[in-house]
């Protein structure tokens, strides 16, 4: 059997190995010839991903998998082009950007009146996945499965996948070809084993099409495969990040809460947590990634006003880089103060959570901006994204006024010393985002500021 994977990102390709380890001959499709050169002379796009080099390597010597830029007619396509959102609105950010008292006006509107019309604040750009449909359109013939890996509003798969192939083609899904949404769940970081110990949601547009689907990815997935419908699958896989949106959001939330009761949160979740049936995450400089900071909109985009809490945990988490100016602010005002104004700010980490290098929609990039808006010189560091990696972790803290952690990388954990750091910046001042920093900087006298501890005089 063939397989015809378009798309070589981070589902795709990894995708694409897994499946050529599974028997099949697999064609790789991309329409970004950067990634098929680099591929084809033997290279790798996708960094920090355990094992993916080596199965990479074994699928392309062996023969079995091949790149290019057009599909080829095949038994299996597969779907796995990203779903960019379109930016359409920025109202809801700039207006809490300002004060806790417009944020608290805007939180009390409506959503209807906020996301009224084509107000939303984002909405998704099908149209890699409209491309990539009439591409294989083309080679489509009697007896095909063609899935739909992407992450998408619900209602897609039917509306626009099936409603394009059986136009462009004559063929009829459920008779002539097999229809199917099947979506990605893996963590980056982690896909390879995700891939193939996850469970699977299928969704068939019909019966037959959830059942060949099935069947397909029985033959490499050694977790549940378990069949539902189209929209269904579509609708679970956005509940899943949204459901970790939501979360993150009250874990925000509570942070703001303890910086004016002067609770520390970290602490604060440990204890709360030790309840059998609470398991709140943790708050931060805000959420990233291109799965949590995008999805939830796509169900807001559907039923925006029965969407209120997903909306409104969205806006909690894209202002949080708001509030870590907030923090800044006050550090370089009393920086200013004491006749020492901040000429140096070192940001550490840059892409969207630890130990990826990845910065898409990453609130450290965020918070990077409006410093950098405001006037201040910075230096960002992340060991895991070239250009941010020229300089030594000791260059960036050199003679900096405040040094600020946006994201976690275990590396920084293993070369951060405090009393090398406290020698090295001009003022020794940290703003912690993350919970990262234990109490032996505050004994080395650094000015500790952390994001959701408050402090209290008793
Ligand atoms: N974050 C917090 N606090 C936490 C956990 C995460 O602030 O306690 C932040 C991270 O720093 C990051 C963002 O949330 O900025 C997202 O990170 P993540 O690790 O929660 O998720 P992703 O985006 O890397 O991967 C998610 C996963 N979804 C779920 O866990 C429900 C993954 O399984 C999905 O396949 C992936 O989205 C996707 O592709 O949709």
């Amino acid at each position: 059997m063939k397989v015809c994977i378009i798309g070589l990102g981070y589902i795709g390709f990894p995708t694409a190995c897994v499946v050529t380890k599974a028997g099949y001959e697999v064609l790789g499709v991309d329409t970004n010839s950067d990634i098929i050169i680099k591929l084809k002379n033997g290279g790798l796009h996708i960094i920090n991903e355990d094992g993916l080099a080596d199965i990479a390597r074994e699928a392309f010597n062996e023969g079995r998998l091949r790149v290019s830029d057009k599909p080829e007619p095949a038994d299996v396509f597969i779907i796995a082009v990203p779903t960019p959102f379109r930016q359409n609105f920025y109202r809801q950010e700039n207006s809490l950007a300002g004060n806790d008292v417009v944020a608290e006006k805007v939180a009390a509107t409506s959503v209807k009146d906020r996301f009224r019309g084509n107000d939303l604040p984002y909405t998704a750009d099908l149209s890699y996945v409209e491309r990539a449909t009439r591409d294989l359109a083309t080679y489509l013939s009697k007896g095909n499965l063609v899935i739909l890996e992407s992450t998408v509003p619900p209602g897609t798969t039917v509306n626009l996948v099936q409603t394009v192939l059986e136009e462009e083609t004559g063929l009829v899904c459920g008779h002539d070809f097999f229809l199917a949404h099947a979506p990605e769940r893996v963590l980056p970081g982690n896909i390879l084993h995700e891939l193939i110990y996850n469970d699977r949601v299928i969704g068939g547009v019909d019966s037959e099409s959830g059942e060949r689907a099935v069947a397909f990815y029985k033959s490499f997935v050694k977790g549940d495969v378990v069949k539902t419908d189209a929209t269904t699958a579509e609708l679970v896989k956005l509940m899943e990040n949204t459901f970790r949106d939501v979360n993150i959001a009250l874990a925000n939330e509570f942070a703001l809460i303890a910086e004016k009761l002067g609770v520390d949160i970290f602490h604060a979740i440990s204890l709360a947590n030790r309840h059998p049936r609470v398991n709140i995450l943790k708050p931060g400089p805000g959420v990233g990634g291109h799965c949590l900071a995008v999805d939830p909109y796509f169900i807001v985009q559907v039923v925006p006003e029965t969407a209120r809490l997903i909306s409104l945990a969205r806006e909690i988490n894209s202002t949080m880089p708001y509030h870590v100016m907030r923090l800044f602010e006050g550090i370089a005002t009393r920086c200013a103060q004491k006749g020492k104004p901040v000429k140096k700010v070192a940001l550490l980490g840059a892409s969207y959570k630890a130990n990826v290098g990845d910065e898409r929609e990453s609130p450290a990039i965020k918070v990077a901006h409006l410093l950098s808006e405001k006037g201040y010189p910075v230096v960002i560091h992340d060991p895991y994204i070239e250009i941010y990696n020229s300089l030594s972790l000791d260059d960036v803290v050199r003679r900096a006024d405040v040094l600020i952690l946006l994201t976690d990388h275990d590396i920084y954990r293993a070369q951060l010393e405090p009393h090398k750091v406290f020698n090295l910046m001009r003022q020794p001042v940290v703003l912690d985002t993350r919970g990262f920093f234990g109490q032996e900087w505050d004994a080395m006298g650094f000015e500790m500021i952390r994001l959701g501890v408050g402090k209290r005089s008793c």
